[in-house]
Parts: structure tokens; C-alpha cells; sequence
């Protein structure tokens, strides 16, 4: 089958020359509209899930006001959030299924699209088991949408291979908060954080990532908190620290075992607590013994007394907060760095009172409810796990089938492609999902996409993963269906209907539930609409960890936010856990681990002598497909810049604005360079939202933490010379280029 990527021409010819497309004028309202209406929902993009009122009129989107009484953010939105009103009408917007042809795609049936969709799954799947077809769901996805994926691969396709892009962003977090405390969820809502007496921030850049947590923060330090920032760059946040660690790239679980030895042997634990609710901190004690702060300063490049002070200001106080993202996460130890922050908490009784806990911040829309009902490769809906015989009965009783037809646990997202690449896996639906901008090294990525024998895609852009697709599936933005998300305290929140996806577009969940029908199993997909859904996840969910089965859509709206666990209709939700000291565990205890550091898997050498790290900013969300497109907010930071510190940029008579050449085990891309004295001097950072030969991941590994599987997106090792010639000038299309 034909798997020559679009060529930009004709992506041009199909869609238009509307490349970062800026209205005339912008979408401007006359006001006193009568057919103007405002609607109450979430922006659409980061795990903040900010409330948002979206104007709309004549069934478009055409503008936003605040919604200030919504209790998170206040009225507040980012530079995203204000401008992500202008996708749902713009040009791009897929509004036809396409179908691959020799020349490209062409606008088909949905009837003809969906049939040839069933009919090819079924075909690999007769020929060559039901686990060579495989399916990837998104974490931008409602939770009723997340949802339907999982049960759509379990009992319309039968195959064990489900995973979504969760999987690149919260599952070390998860895995050790699973671990730890028995529950893959932060702990506490965030007034906490302004409750708190120190702050800990660890491996997250807020400012620019979490943007409204930045107000939490403020409120605490107007009240006299301390705040600590370990990054191996001095983000805008750090900018306001009393304490900074600018630590190596790969070397956090050094630094905090060292804290740990300091809590243990200056006698800051809380033993009491340790007692009373915890196990295992005996191998916690022996695993940091050997790390004195002397040793973790050579490993991390932090000072001993900076390492001592930090250990201090935090076993001495009973309000700690200790917050995380995916700077500590994205490590092949992302998992024992995780751990190693939930022990520091649990050492220093530092959990389950106000401004007092570790906490994860949950990077995608809905990274926290698309992580509980299913979508998981080892998962079922409650959070329940896919290999414990209760949880199978109880699903599959929910489902109306039998346990025995529950496929068990398959590949993760990572774990996937390379079965792709192997021949293994020959079909692929992905939605939600842009693998080929956003998992590591991406012309692997490439080879493995070319070699599917169908591969469709649900998306609303044609972005650069279904520039490869047989089949694309035109799909719906987050405002044309209801349903719930849960924001980064796990606070359920409604997502309202604003308007109906445009053209021939179709929701997403009617598209999955057509192809349930049309692979012969609608009788278990008969949803007219997403409450219905929500109903039969609730009674899923019953009993589970996430417990969603007192959640209402009517609830949610009444209390702005229902935090689960919510087991009954009468019970308010919890925003904070383990208050009563009993942890999630059948032993009600928290967890200790021990903890052992080893090398990233892509180690420095004389060759490749720099430490490379990715990320992101602010006016850029993850692969780019959404905010590439929206030209104001491609103005702001248009390409990938490499960021350097001056003197390794005059180690290599590289000048602000030069042109240089990246390279890494991999691959090499050339871009321009951006002098700045707020990165370590023996680090890059690329951001990484754009494809092709901006993509910063044609530099990085498949290197994966073996427990939660990953990647090692925050170090690489790479070498660096100044490039004689930029690339071609002038403006890039948002699309293809892959
Ligand atoms: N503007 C914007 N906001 C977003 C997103 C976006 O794409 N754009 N994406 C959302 C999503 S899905 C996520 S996951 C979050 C991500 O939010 P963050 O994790 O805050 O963002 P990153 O830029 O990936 O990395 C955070 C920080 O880690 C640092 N870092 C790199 N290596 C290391 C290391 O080894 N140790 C430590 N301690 N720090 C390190 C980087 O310098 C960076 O400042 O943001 C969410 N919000
Ligand atoms: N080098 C490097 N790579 C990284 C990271 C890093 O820090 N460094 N971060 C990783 C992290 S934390 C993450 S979360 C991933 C994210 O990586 P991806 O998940 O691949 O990124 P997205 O841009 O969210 O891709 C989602 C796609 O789904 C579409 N989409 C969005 N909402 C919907 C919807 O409601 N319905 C449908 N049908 N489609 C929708 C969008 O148009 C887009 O094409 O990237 C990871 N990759
Ligand atoms: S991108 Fe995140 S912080 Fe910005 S407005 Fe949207 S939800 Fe809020
Ligand atoms: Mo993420």
C-alpha cells in the first residue's frame, strides 16, 4: 500500500494556502447579539483545565470571555487559552473523511470510509491474529471518549494492544504514586499549595507549562513561603526562589537521596508517622545511606550546603509541598525519581493535611481522567488493573460479556511502535495521537508508520502522523461533545457542547461507536450520546480506585467540580487524600522503596560530550498540530530555538542568532541558536512542538524506565557545531515537513 507522506503542495492544493491562519481582522462580535450565546466549559489544551465561556454564534466559535466565578483559575487564562477559540473554524479543519489514493487523499463516504476502515482491521486480524492490529487513544480526550476507546480495542476488536500518549508524560508519576500510596492521582487541590510553608518544585517549568499554578505560588509567598526550584535551567519561576538547584540533566535521584540522608541523619524524619502508616522505610534508610551530600554535589553539580539547606528546610516543617513534572519524569528512573519525592513526604509526615504532600502536575487536558477508565495498556475503568480477577469480573459484568473475553495486558505506546517497526503489529487506528512529532527518535518513527498495512486516524487537522494514514477519520475538537475531564487536582470537571463539528465532520465517540457496528459487535456500543456513556463508566468505575459512580453531570455543575473518589450520590468527592492517614493500599499503609541510581541510556562520552534536554513554552502545546496553526501564537516563538549558555556557546564561537547543527546518536538537525545565561553551561534545551527537521526528536532514544515505559526525552547526549548556512528561510506550513 502506498505510504509516500503528503507532499506540502498538495496538502496546499487539499487544504489551502491557509498556513498559520490569521483572520482578517479576527472574529469580531457585534455586541447585543441576539443569536449570540456564551457557554460555560474548559479550555481545550493543558491539564489546568481552565474555565473558559466561549461565545458562539450561528453553531461557530467566534470569540471567549472569562469565566471568572470558575473556582481554579478565577477568570485567568494563558496565552493558549485565549487564542484557542480560533481553531473550530479554521481553514485546516478536516471536514470529509479522506481516502489515500495514488495522488494523495480524496474526500470519501462516511459509509465507504468507516466500511473500508472495519474491513481491512478484520482482514489483518483473520490473517494474522487479533493482537496485529493495534489502537492509540489521547489524553486530550474526554473521559467518556477515553473511555469508549478502551472498551472499543477489548470487545469490538479484541485486541490486547491499547495504549494512548499518557504514556509519555504521566506514567512515571503514576507508576510510583501507585506504588507508593496506592493511588495514581496528586493528593492534594491546589489551594494547598498556597497554604504551604515551603515549596519544592521539582523538574517542572511552570511558568510557562502550569501557568495558573503560578498564582498558587505567589499566594503562598505572599503569606512568607520558602520556594525551592531544581532545574538545570533558571525558569521564570526559579527567577522568585530562595533556593536554587541547578541540577545535571538525569541526576535528580542523586540529588534527593542526598536530601533523604540529610532528613535521616540530622533527625528530621517524623518517626511517629513513619509507625503508624507506612512500611518499608528500613531499605529507604539503607538505599541513601551511601549518598552524603558530598557525593550527589560531583553527580548533580549542586552544592553540598544548597542539597543540606533544602533537606532542612523541609524536614522542618509541618506544611511541605514537594511538585513535580515531567523535567523529573521523563527519565529511564522517572519512576525511582518519582519515588524518591513521595519518600522524602512520607519521611518527613509531610502528606495528607493542607499544604502538606508530594504532588504530580498533570500535563495533558485531560492527562488525570484520560489515565483512569481504560485506555491503559494494564487497565480498566476505576483504575482498576486489567490482571486482578475481581476488577475482569466486575468490568466484564458492566460489558456484558464474558472475563475469559477480556483480552490481558498489551504493549505500551513506546512498546507498540517497535512492534510496528518488527512487522509484529500490521494495523494501527490512532486518534488523538501524533507519534510521529512526539515519541523519541523520530525517523524510527517513520520507518515503523510506512511499514503498517492500515493505519487510520481520527483527528480534526491532518496532522503529520495522518499525513501516513490510509483512512482519516474527520473528528471533533473538544467543544463539539459533552462530557467530563478531570484537571490536575483530579477535579471532574463538564465540558459543555458549544457547537457541532463542522461539515461532514462527526463526533469522535460517534465515529468509534459506527465502527463498533460495523465490526459486528454494536450490540455492546449502542450510545446515542456521551451521558449515556458516562452512565454505564460510572457504574464501571464503582468500587475502583477512581470511583466515579457519585459523579452527575448536574453535580459537577452545582459544586463547580466533583474530586474523586466519589463512591455514592450523597458523598461530596474528595479533594484531598489520605486525611485519615490510611493510604490505598488492602494494608492501608504507605509504601517505602528502596532506591538505586543508574546511568541514563544515553551517557555522555568524549564524542558526544553535551547534554541535551527538550521541552516546551508557552505559546506552543505538545506535537503543535493545534497551536502551530493559530497564527498569534506561532508569532510569538515561530521555530525551534536552541537554548546555550554563553560559554559553551563560546567554546564553539557560536554568537546569539547563529545557525548550529545538533547532533545526537541518532540524527542531526540545524537550527538557531539563543544565547541565554539561564541554562547550565553543560546543557542545550531544544523545545520540541515542531516536526521534521525541527524536530527535536530525531535527536533522542527509545531508551525507556523499565517499569513505566517512559522515555528518556530529558537527556540525551549530542554534539554541537556552528552551522555554516541556516536552513531555507521563510515562512513553514504547520503541516507536513515530517
Ligand atoms: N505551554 C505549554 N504548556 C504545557 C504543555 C505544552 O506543550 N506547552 N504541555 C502540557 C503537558 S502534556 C505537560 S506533560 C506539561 C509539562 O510541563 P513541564 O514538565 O513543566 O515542562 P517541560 O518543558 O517538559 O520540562 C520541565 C522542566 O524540566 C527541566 N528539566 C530538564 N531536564 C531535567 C532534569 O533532568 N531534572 C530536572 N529537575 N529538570 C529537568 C527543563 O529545564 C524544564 O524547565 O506541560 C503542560 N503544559
Ligand atoms: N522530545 C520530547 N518529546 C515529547 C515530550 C518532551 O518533553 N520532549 N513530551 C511528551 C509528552 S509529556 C506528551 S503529553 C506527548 C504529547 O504528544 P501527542 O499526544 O502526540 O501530542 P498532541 O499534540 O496532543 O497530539 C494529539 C493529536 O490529537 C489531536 N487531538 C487533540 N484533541 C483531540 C480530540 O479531542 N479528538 C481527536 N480525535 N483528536 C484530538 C491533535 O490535533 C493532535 O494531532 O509528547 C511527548 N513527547
Ligand atoms: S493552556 Fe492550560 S493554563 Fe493555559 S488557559 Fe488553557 S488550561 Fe489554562
Ligand atoms: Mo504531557
Amino acid at each position: 500500500m502506498a505510504k509516500a507522506p503528503l507532499s506540502l503542495d498538495e496538502l496546499s492544493t487539499r487544504y489551502g494556502p491557509h498556513l498559520n491562519y490569521k483572520p482578517p481582522g479576527g472574529w469580531q462580535v457585534q455586541s447585543g447579539n441576539q443569536s449570540e450565546k456564551l457557554v460555560k466549559t474548559h479550555c481545550c489544551f493543558c491539564g489546568q483545565q481552565c474555565g473558559i465561556q466561549l461565545k458562539v454564534r450561528d453553531n461557530q466559535v467566534i470569540g471567549f470571555e472569562p469565566w471568572e466565578e470558575f473556582p481554579f483559575n478565577r477568570g485567568m487564562l494563558c496565552p493558549k487559552g485565549v487564542k484557542r477559540y480560533l481553531q473550530g473554524n479554521h481553514p485546516d479543519r478536516l471536514l470529509d473523511p479522506l481516502m489515500r489514493t495514488a495522488e494523495g487523499f480524496r474526500p470519501a463516504s462516511w459509509d465507504e470510509a468507516l466500511d473500508f476502515t472495519a474491513r481491512r482491521l478484520r482482514e489483518l486480524q483473520e490473517k494474522h491474529g487479533p493482537d496485529s492490529v493495534a489502537v492509540y487513544g489521547g489524553a486530550s480526550l474526554t473521559t467518556e471518549k477515553a473511555y469508549l476507546v478502551g472498551k472499543f480495542a477489548r470487545v469490538a476488536l479484541g485486541t490486547r494492544h491499547i495504549d494512548y500518549n499518557g504514556r509519555l508524560c504521566m506514567v512515571s508519576a503514576g507508576t510510583a504514586y501507585k506504588g507508593a500510596l496506592g493511588v495514581d492521582r496528586a493528593p492534594n487541590p491546589w489551594n494547598d499549595i498556597a497554604a504551604a510553608e515551603v515549596l519544592m518544585v521539582i523538574g517542572a517549568n511552570i511558568g510557562e507549562c502550569a501557568p495558573i499554578t503560578t498564582d498558587y505560588i505567589w499566594r503562598a509567598r505572599d503569606k512568607g513561603a520558602r520556594l525551592i526550584v531544581a532545574d538545570p535551567r533558571f525558569t521564570p519561576i526559579a527567577r522568585n526562589a530562595d533556593l536554587f538547584l541547578p541540577v545535571r540533566p538525569g541526576t535528580d535521584l542523586a540529588l534527593l537521596m542526598a536530601m533523604l540522608h540529610v532528613i535521616v541523619r540530622d533527625g528530621l524524619t517524623d518517626p511517629d508517622f513513619i509507625a503508624a502508616h507506612t512500611t518499608g522505610f528500613e531499605k529507604t534508610v539503607e538505599s541513601v545511606e551511601p549518598w552524603n551530600p558530598r557525593r550527589a554535589a560531583e553527580v548533580t553539580g549542586v552544592a553540598p550546603d544548597a542539597i543540606e539547606r533544602a533537606a532542612h528546610w523541609i524536614g522542618e516543617s509541618r506544611r511541605a509541598m514537594l511538585m513535580h513534572a515531567r523535567g523529573l519524569e521523563h527519565h529511564s528512573k522517572g519512576v525511582e525519581n518519582c519515588e524518591a519525592v513521595v519518600a522524602i513526604a512520607l519521611a518527613t509526615g509531610n502528606i495528607g493535611r493542607e499544604g502538606a504532600g508530594p504532588i504530580m502536575i498533570t500535563g495533558q487536558g485531560n492527562g488525570q481522567g484520560g489515565r483512569e477508565h481504560g485506555q491503559k495498556c494494564d487497565q480498566l475503568p476505576g483504575q482498576r488493573s486489567l490482571t486482578d480477577p475481581a476488577a475482569r469480573q466486575h468490568v466484564a459484568g458492566v460489558w456484558g460479556i464474558s472475563p475469559d473475553d477480556l483480552p490481558g495486558p498489551g504493549y505500551t505506546a513506546v512498546e507498540i511502535m517497535n512492534a510496528i517497526h518488527s512487522g509484529e503489529i500490521k494495523g494501527l487506528l490512532c486518534l488523538c495521537f501524533n507519534p510521529l512529532v512526539s515519541l523519541p527518535d523520530a525517523n524510527f518513527t517513520r520507518e515503523a508508520l510506512e511499514r503498517l498495512e492500515f493505519f487510520g486516524v481520527i483527528d480534526f487537522f491532518l496532522s503529520e502522523t495522518a499525513a501516513h494514514a490510509d483512512v482519516v477519520l474527520a473528528g471533533s475538537l473538544q467543544e463539539e461533545e459533552e462530557g467530563v475531564t478531570a484537571n490536575v487536582e483530579a477535579r471532574v470537571i463538564h465540558i459543555q457542547k458549544a457547537v457541532d463539528p463542522p461539515g461532514n465532520a462527526r463526533t469522535d465517540s460517534a465515529i468509534v461507536c459506527d465502527l463498533a457496528r460495523r465490526l459486528g459487535r454494536g450490540q455492546y456500543f449502542p450510545f446515542r450520546e456521551p451521558r449515556e456513556i458516562f452512565e454505564e463508566l460510572r457504574r464501571a468505575s464503582q468500587g475502583g480506585i477512581a470511583d466515579y459512580y457519585g459523579i452527575t453531570y448536574e453535580k459537577i455543575d452545582q459544586q463547580m467540580g466533583v474530586f474523586w473518589p466519589c463512591p455514592t450520590l450523597e458523598h461530596p468527592g474528595t479533594p484531598r487524600l489520605f486525611e485519615d492517614g490510611r493510604f490505598f493500599h488492602p494494608d492501608g499503609k504507605a509504601h517505602f522503596m528502596s532506591l538505586a541510581w543508574r546511568e541514563s541510556g544515553d551517557p555522555v562520552d568524549a564524542e558526544f560530550p553535551i547534554y541535551l534536554t527538550t521541552g516546551r513554552v508557552v505559546s506552543q502545546y505538545l506535537s503543535g498540530t493545534q497551536t502551530r496553526r493559530i497564527g498569534a501564537l506561532v508569532d510569538q516563538y515561530p521555530e525551534p530555538k536552541l537554548e546555550i549558555h554563553p560559554r559553551l556557546a563560546e567554546q564553539y564561537g557560536i554568537r546569539a542568532g547563529d545557525w548550529v547543527t545538533v547532533t545526537s546518536r541518532r540524527s542531526a538537525i540545524t537550527l538557531e541558536s539563543m544565547v541565554v545565561r539561564t541554562i547550565r553551561p553543560d546543557t542545550v534545551l531544544i523545545p520540541y512542538h515542531w516536526p521534521g527537521d525541527r524536530s527535536a526528536n530525531r535527536l533522542t532514544h527509545r531508551t525507556l524506565d523499565p517499569r513505566s515505559k517512559i522515555p528518556e526525552y530529558k537527556v540525551s547526549a549530542c554534539k554541537i557545531e556552528k552551522a555554516p548556512h541556516p536552513r531555507p528561510a521563510g515562512p513553514r506550513p504547520p503541516s507536513g515537513g515530517a
